[in-house]
């Protein structure tokens, strides 16, 4: 469980009055429960032409313009149109239900097919198994994870002299929510009590850096934590006003630079303008490709050690957001980013958009590193904590 947002202590008890404490973790509850009102998905922003430099996402370029973007995407699987789908109004979703909708993609192309697969099966044979590496490597689950899991499958049923292929489907559940639900996800986290908790947010152009800070940002005001944003990626006059509007819309401050200035300015001034205000929370935004000739890595590391050398402990998170709809691709960037800054923990985003789910266990049994939230929509809600228990359910689940 992430204690990331659990509530403030409240230091300053009334004489007389029993101390308060808000221990009570927020953020990811019942939708149904939600009092605020959703915020729309950010605008377009206008794009400046560029040229990659080294890394580029395929999907969601900000070079594509967005009308071009709506065209290539199938009318029923606009994600524009999930995240606005109409909450019904009288029958509340229940959370688990909800997150199994938005991986509705994935369900379909792993869940389903299995079902389908198993469904009139008498024994467990070499074809079974055939069939199912396919479902496994098509849902992105990877060479290694997939060879792995079946190996472990086939050890198990000679072991135990399992003939039910119905045993079969239970322990590929099984090794799946162990692959996911290792050591490093299950990790309590908690915020510095005397010092601002700094996250250097990393990724390739388009994964959904700037969004996922501003529905991280919503999750810390809801925990009464005071968030700070540093706009370092300074790669487009457009990213910074993205960050801005983000800023505005959560009455947060920006501390931002014009385009082009140096990223690791930005983060000096930043970590005095927090230190300085006594915020709970500062979330760095940075680029996924950069203008000059600097390596893109060497900038991130420049920008890492100005943070350590203002603030000891900082960065104290390295959340590096991949793109589900990239599959592999995404572990081979996360390779590099591990690399080059250490990254201690992933956002994976737009599995709403996605067949290609099983990459959550390829990073965590793969890459090692704990996922920390899933960005399932547009919407600044649609960011939940990540819990392998919860995810297995919801993939698993048939209607
Ligand atoms: N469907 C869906 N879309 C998402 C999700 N997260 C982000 N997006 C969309 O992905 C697009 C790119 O998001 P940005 O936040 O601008 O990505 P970025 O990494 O900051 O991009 P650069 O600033 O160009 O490096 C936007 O249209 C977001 O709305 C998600 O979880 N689901
Ligand atoms: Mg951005």
């Amino acid at each position: 469980m992430l204690g990331w947002f659990r509530k403030k202590k409240k230091k300053d008890p009334v004489e007389g009055d029993a101390p308060v404490e808000f221990e009570t973790p927020v953020g990811d509850t019942d939708e149904s429960d939600r009092t605020e009102e959703e915020l729309p998905a950010h605008p377009p922003e206008p794009v400046a032409p560029d040229t990659p430099e080294m890394l580029t996402s395929p999907e969601a370029s900000p070079e594509i313009p967005p009308e071009a973007q709506e065209e290539a995407a199938e009318p029923e699987e606009s994600q524009a149109e999930q995240a606005s789908e109409p909450e019904p109004q009288e029958k509340p979703v229940s959370v688990l239900k909800r997150l199994s909708q938005r991986l509705s993609r994935t369900r379909e192309s792993f869940t389903i097919r299995m079902d389908e697969l198993f469904l009139g099966k008498k024994e467990i044979d070499g074809e079974l198994f055939d069939e199912l590496e396919e479902i496994l490597i098509t849902a992105d689950l990877g060479i290694g994870t997939t060879q792995d899991l079946l190996e472990q499958a086939r050890k198990r049923i000679q072991r135990d002299n399992l003939s039910d292929p119905q045993t079969l489907k239970e322990i590929i559940k099984e090794q799946l929510k162990g692959y996911i639900s290792g050591d490093g996800n299950q990790k309590e986290l908690s915020l510095p009590e005397d010092e601002p908790f700094v996250v250097m947010v990393v990724g390739v152009n388009g994964v959904g850096k700037t969004t996922t800070i501003g529905k991280i940002t919503r999750k810390f005001l809801r925990a009464d934590r005071s968030v700070l944003l540093v706009a370092a990626d300074t790669f487009r006059a457009a990213a910074i006003s993205q960050l801005k509007i983000w800023g505005e819309r959560n009455d947060v401050r920006v501390v931002a630079q014009q385009e082009g200035a140096d990223p690791s300015a930005v983060v000096y001034d930043a970590m005095s303008v927090a230190r300085s205000g006594h915020y709970d929370v500062v979330l760095v935004d940075t680029a996924g490709r950069l203008h000059t000739k600097v390596n893109l890595m060497e900038e991130l590391k420049k920008i890492k050690r100005v943070m350590h050398k203002q603030l000891e402990g900082a960065p104290h998170e390295v959340l590096l957001v991949i793109d589900a709809t990239t599959g592999q691709n995404g572990i081979s960037q996360a390779k590099l980013f591990n690399d080059a800054v250490g990254v201690t923990g992933v956002a994976l985003t737009k599995l709403d958009g996605t067949a290609k789910g099983g990459i959550v266990a390829t990073i965590t049994r793969e890459l090692n590193l704990p996922i920390r939230f899933i960005g399932v929509g547009e919407q600044v809600d649609d960011l939940r904590d990540f819990d392998a228990d919860e995810f297995i359910e919801a993939l698993f689940t048939t209607d």
